[in-house]
């Protein structure tokens, strides 16, 4: 009946069930029912908005008070779903008896609450209706997690059902697929690290450097190009003592060509770079020179997840003319999301080969992997 008053004659109901609210360890507290209903937003008459700003989907709850038809005066929660999201309006209404005043949710209960009820809701859609795109309704949750919302829609295309979150994380494990290339472990490697500065260059290469040396027993030497920062050489000096391995100083092009091939009997030489801002042309293709020396088999784009994804956009398309070929996201322990693991790659079409998480060497870095990308971006809920 409520559905009915809400949604009109042509209202489905989706889904009953019966829910406490309140109360300790689930002692105490009332009892309440949920009902879950959907209409046509043609039946409905809506005209759903032309964009739906982030984050768009949100079960925002508004208090109704109204008369059951034939019962006592209650109390209906009514959480709305924004019709624009789906070809299906659908709201979901709880209808509580014995009022109790519930305990404000923490923010992570409400996402794995709505990352529920989407799933309930989305497949309830499903079973009656074939036609209904599911990833229309994940779309917004992927949003929240800082994706792109045209990288959210492509990466949800082909889902077909939502049973749990992770359905969400093994569908952007699969797209993540051809964006994880951890740095190749055969063949002699030449790896230069790029960025804007303060990024965590340094650092990453030095973690790097003990993974290669000490984990897996390779031949390391650096070579670092940044003699422009007070300090710069002493803290890589630092860490090739203390991982026992070389470190030339290269004061132009000309002298990383030669620290290069000085070691040409390593497996693994790593170049470190003097940061450079985006901003300043002058500056990166000086950069550009420095790299060009080295001939790098690879060029790694050094990125902060804790940048705004304004700058990480500006970093990446300037930084284009240093020709990196893949992403080192670091800092995603300061991040306040982790979309910049989805929305950069599939941008930019290079692929990530580490992730930093912290200050730590070298303990703090993982090569990447399709399902611990997937699994970092949708951290919280999983
Ligand atoms: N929280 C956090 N801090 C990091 C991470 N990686 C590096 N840092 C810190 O960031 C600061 C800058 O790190 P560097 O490695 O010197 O950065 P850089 O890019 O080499 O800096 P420049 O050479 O000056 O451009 C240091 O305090 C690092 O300890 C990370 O993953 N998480
Ligand atoms: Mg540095």
């Amino acid at each position: 009946m409520l559905a009915k008053m809400e949604f009109g004659e042509d209202a489905v109901v989706l889904n009953t069930k019966r829910v406490k609210s309140g109360g300790l360890l689930g002692l105490g507290g009332s009892d309440r029912v949920e009902l879950m209903a959907a209409a046509d937003e043609m039946a409905m008459g809506y005209s759903a908005p032309e964009s739906v700003s982030a984050p768009a989907y949100m079960l925002q709850p508004a208090v109704k008070r109204g008369n059951g038809e034939g019962e006592a005066p209650a109390e209906h929660r009514v959480d709305t779903y924004s019709p624009g999201m789906s070809s299906l309006a659908a709201r979901t209404y709880s209808e509580t008896r014995n009022v109790a005043t519930a305990e404000p949710l923490c923010e992570m209960d409400q996402l794995r609450n709505e990352l529920k009820q989407l799933a309930a809701m989305v497949n309830g859609l499903m079973g009656s209706r074939t036609d209904v795109p599911v990833a229309e309704a994940a779309i917004p949750l992927l949003m929240r997690f800082g994706v792109d919302e045209d990288l959210a829609r492509g990466i949800l295309a082909d889902l077909l059902s939502i049973e749990d979150p992770n359905t969400l994380v093994s569908a952007l494990a699969a797209k993540m697929q051809a964006f994880a290339h951890p740095p190749v472990s055969h063949g002699r490697q030449v790896i230069a690290l790029v960025g804007p500065t303060g990024v965590g260059k340094t650092t990453t290469l030095a973690k790097l450097a003990a993974k290669f040396a000490l984990e897996q027993g390779k031949k390391v030497a650096l070579v670092t190009a940044d003699t422009y920062r007070i300090g710069a050489v002493d803290q890589l000096r630092t860490y090739a003592r203390i991982i026992g391995i070389p470190v030339e100083i290269a004061l132009s092009p000309e002298e990383v060509s030669a620290g290069v091939e000085k070691h040409r009997d390593k497996d693994v030489v790593l170049i470190d770079t003097v940061g450079r801002s985006q901003r300043n042309e002058d500056h990166l293709m000086e950069l550009k020179s420095f790299v060009a020396a080295a001939s790098p088999t690879d060029t790694h784009l050094v990125v902060s997840a804790s940048l705004s994804g304004e700058i990480q956009r500006e970093v990446v398309e300037k930084f284009t003319v240093l020709c990196p070929t893949k992403l080192i996201i670091t800092k995603l322990d300061e991040s306040a999301d982790r979309g910049c693991l989805v929305n950069l790659p599939l941008r930019t079409g290079l692929a990530v080969s580490c992730t930093t998480a912290g200050q730590n060497v070298p303990q703090d870095i993982d090569f990447a992997e399709p399902g611990k990308l997937a699994r970092n971006v949708i951290t919280e809920v999983v």
